[in-house]
């Protein structure tokens, strides 16, 4: 398992993009919708860890409804491992609560994702994900 990336969640994505590029100068590796989760978001490689700027796409965004309760900020920890299947299993059989009770595949078929509630991580939403390509 490798830590893959830490969620932000921004209320504009563009302006937070301005300032996490040109200001304080991270390299931005990638700008995708996904669709499947109603965000669209900005990767920055930080060393061997990614920053994603997350923007809710619509009300009902899990990032529209965070910010709408407790503002912009950390949002997720992501977790890379490679069989994103073999752990949600794994997690199951130990009574984990998780999100999705089939993992699933976003961004084009990229990645295979599923999440660990807070309730269960001391109050840190958990990705699972897994890289497909
Ligand atoms: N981190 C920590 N705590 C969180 C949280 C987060 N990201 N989001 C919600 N919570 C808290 C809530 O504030 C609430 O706390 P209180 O009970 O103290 O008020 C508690 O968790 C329970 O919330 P809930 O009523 O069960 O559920 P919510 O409607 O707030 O939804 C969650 C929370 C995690 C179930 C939902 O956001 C979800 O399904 N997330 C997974 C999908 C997702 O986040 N997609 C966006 C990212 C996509 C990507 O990375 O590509």
């Amino acid at each position: 398992m490798k830590l893959d990336h830490i969620g932000i969640a921004v209320k504009n994505l563009d302006e937070a993009v301005k300032f996490y590029k040109d200001v304080l100068g991270l390299e931005l590796v990638e700008r995708e919708d996904v669709p499947e989760e109603k965000v669209r978001i900005a990767i920055f490689k930080v060393g061997d860890v990614f920053i994603e700027l997350l923007e809710g796409t619509s009300e009902d965004s899990a990032i529209t409804k965070f910010i709408n309760k407790r503002g912009e900020g950390i949002h997720h920890i992501a977790i890379r491992v490679e069989n994103v299947d073999e752990v949600s299993k794994k997690l199951k059989e130990r009574n984990v609560p998780l999100i999705y009770s089939e993992p699933k595949i976003v961004a084009g078929g990229k990645r295979k994702i599923n999440f660990i509630h807070p309730k269960a991580t001391c109050g840190v939403l958990l990705e699972i994900l897994e890289r497909c390509e």
